[in-house]
């Protein structure tokens, strides 16, 4: 099936994502239903460049990432992968090049996990602000049982989600992770029931898309830095964002209607 948008006036056509778009929401949908949504090179295309598109449309707030009810992604596709010989992979750069594209993307992303999320499809996960899972989510990286490991983060990123114990348990024995072990764990934020998932994911990206976007860009950059740096480094990062919010308007905007008890109308400026 051959889905047709319309974008910055040219139309584009997806064959492996669902792209809707409604009160400044973005929900892409993974759409390879017969492969269980398997992460190939042309899915990857696709969403990367709907990614810079987001980026680009100020009137999109905020992201949702999700997949079917039975999988967000069961990794990547296997069956591409396959002939890949250690020269292809390594001269092509295999998947690298547009895999890591939500991670950089610098408005917020909500991975929404229903079913499998395993291999590349956790680590796509990963990749987003926060993963919320309904109450039927599988987590896994079980790379291992093909003969290889994880390939695109995920023994770095699961392993600070999760910790080095349950993360070298994961990646060695390959074994999947129910929802509420993984919110236990800290991989996933909140879990929801599967019933009114969507629905329910929907809200708190309505809660994240009524805010200032520049206040919301900026407390991403810093709670993102605090991967990357050491805690000095990263609260003086903090204490300049922080400083700089207020020159905006917004700031004024939200303490205003704070004192004089209204909702606050952010403006992004
Ligand atoms: N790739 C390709 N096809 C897949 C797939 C995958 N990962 N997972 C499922 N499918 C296909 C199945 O082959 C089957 O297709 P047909 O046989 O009908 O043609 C269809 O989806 C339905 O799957 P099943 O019949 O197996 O469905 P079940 O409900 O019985 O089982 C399952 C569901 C999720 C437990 C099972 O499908 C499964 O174990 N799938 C494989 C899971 C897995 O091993 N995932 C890790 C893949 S490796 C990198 C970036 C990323 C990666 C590497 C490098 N770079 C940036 C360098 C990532 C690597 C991986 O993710």
């Amino acid at each position: 099936m051959v889905i047709v948008f319309k974008k910055l006036g040219a139309y584009m056509s997806y064959e492996n994502i669902i792209v809707e778009k409604s009160d400044g929401i973005i929900t892409v949908s993974l759409n390879r239903p017969d492969a269980l949504n398997a992460l190939n090179d042309q899915l990857m295309d696709e969403l990367l460049l709907e990614v810079d598109n987001y980026e680009k449309d100020e009137s999109l707030r905020c992201m949702i990432l999700t997949g079917s009810e039975k999988a967000f992604a069961a990794g990547a596709d296997i069956k591409q992968m396959q002939p890949k010989t250690y020269m292809d992979v390594y001269k092509e750069d295999f998947i690298t090049r547009n895999w890591e594209r939500v991670a950089s993307c610098r408005k917020p992303i909500i991975a929404a996990v229903s079913g499998y999320a395993l291999g590349g499809g956790c680590e796509l996960a990963m990749m987003c602000d926060f993963i919320l899972a309904s109450e039927n989510a599988k987590f896994g990286q079980p790379e291992i049982n093909l003969g290889v490991s994880p390939g695109a983060g995920g023994s770095q990123r699961l392993t600070r989600f999760i910790g080095k114990s349950k993360s070298m348990d994961m990646c060695l024995t390959g074994r999947m992770m129910d929802a509420d072990e993984a919110e236990r764990s800290g991989l996933v934020s909140r879990v929801f029931s599967s019933e009114n998932f969507l629905n329910d994911v929907m809200e708190v990206a309505k809660a994240i898309s009524d805010k200032s976007m520049i206040a919301t860009m900026m407390t991403k950059e810093m709670v993102n830095r605090s991967y990357e740096t050491t805690l000095s480094e990263g609260i003086r990062f903090e204490r300049r964002l922080f400083h700089s919010m207020f020159a905006t308007e917004d700031k004024k905007e939200g303490m205003s209607a704070f004192i004089e008890k209204r909702k606050a109308d952010f403006k992004d400026k």
